[in-house]
């Protein structure tokens, strides 16, 4: 790797593989599959092609929610894509997430099977399937829907910004770290200040934007985000604080952030979900 304050990008970019880069061995600037493999199907209607990321865990939390809501057509089967493995560029997956990334989702109840991929396409898939953490029509709906796209647009910055350069980069780059523990103790300001005036993202409703933003924000003000509790000061965050616990202590979210787990105390991974069964 060259030294950042000397580099002068050549003309035209050009793919080292060896960059020296955190995950280079799966980052490549092309898409496809690399190699054949069908993705394994079990018996329920709605599979899940995941890792116990924020990103899958958005999905197993909502699955369990439905099902602890009595939804029984939600059972669902979880199997793992180890993603440092590669194992997001098989042909199967590719079928079903062009875009190699978990979550994917193949719903085998219609014919031809439905995929979905993309979180919160998948959470407003099964919201509307089985009608439930949605709200039908109107300010409700909107609101849900903007906590939820809020998600999705500001987590990268935490995610492929803070978390990068703060825990996975090489090196450590004063510029990058500043510019992105601003953005993201702004995301965490723009939370708290929502959560003083509401017990859930959009008021009294506990709904899938609450299931998309707290493995994100809620985990990283509670638990184990990228090392950068004390960094980031997350104690101050007090409402997203009160917000993250309630959310933590529901035993489906309990359940749900365990599925697909391959990291953490033995105990709590459960790496495939078939049945409830799975969970001890
Ligand atoms: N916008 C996507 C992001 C998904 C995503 O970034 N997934 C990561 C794990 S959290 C992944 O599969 N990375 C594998 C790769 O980049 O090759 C979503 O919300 O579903």
């Amino acid at each position: 790797m060259t030294d950042s304050a000397a580099y002068t990008p050549p003309k035209v970019w050009t793919w080292n593989a060896d960059s020296g880069q955190a995950f280079a061995n799966i980052n490549r600037p092309i898409a496809g599959a690399t190699h054949d493999k069908e993705l394994p199907v079990g018996e329920h209607p709605l599979q899940l092609y995941s890792l116990g990321t924020p990103n899958g865990v958005k999905v197993t939390v909502l699955l369990e929610e439905l099902l602890a809501l009595g939804k029984s057509g939600a059972e669902y089967d979880a199997w793992l894509v180890n993603i440092l493995e590669g194992e997001q560029f098989g042909s199967g997956f590719v079928g079903i997430n062009p875009n190699s990334k978990i979550p994917a989702l193949l719903d085998r109840s219609t014919n031809p099977p439905t995929r979905v991929f993309e979180s919160a396409a998948i959470l407003m898939y099964l919201a509307e399937k089985f009608d439930a953490f949605l709200p039908k029509g109107g300010a409700a709906r909107a609101e849900c829907l903007s906590w939820l796209f809020w998600q999705m647009g500001s987590a990268p910055y935490l995610g492929g910004g803070f978390g990068h350069f703060y825990a996975y980069a090489p090196i450590k780059i004063e510029y990058a770290i500043n510019r992105f523990t601003m953005e993201a103790k702004r995301q965490l300001d723009v939370l708290n200040r929502n959560l003083a005036e509401r017990r859930y993202l959009i008021g009294d409703e506990y709904t899938i934007a609450d299931m998309a933003v707290w493995p994100w924000y809620g985990v990283l003000c509670t638990g184990d985000l990228y090392n950068g509790q004390e960094f980031l000061d997350v104690e101050s965050y007090t409402h997203v604080q009160r917000w993250a616990k309630e959310l933590e202590a529901r035993p489906a979210v309990q359940r749900g952030r365990r599925v697909n787990k391959t990291w953490g105390p033995e105990e709590e991974r459960v790496v495939e979900r078939h049945s409830a069964a799975d969970f001890g």
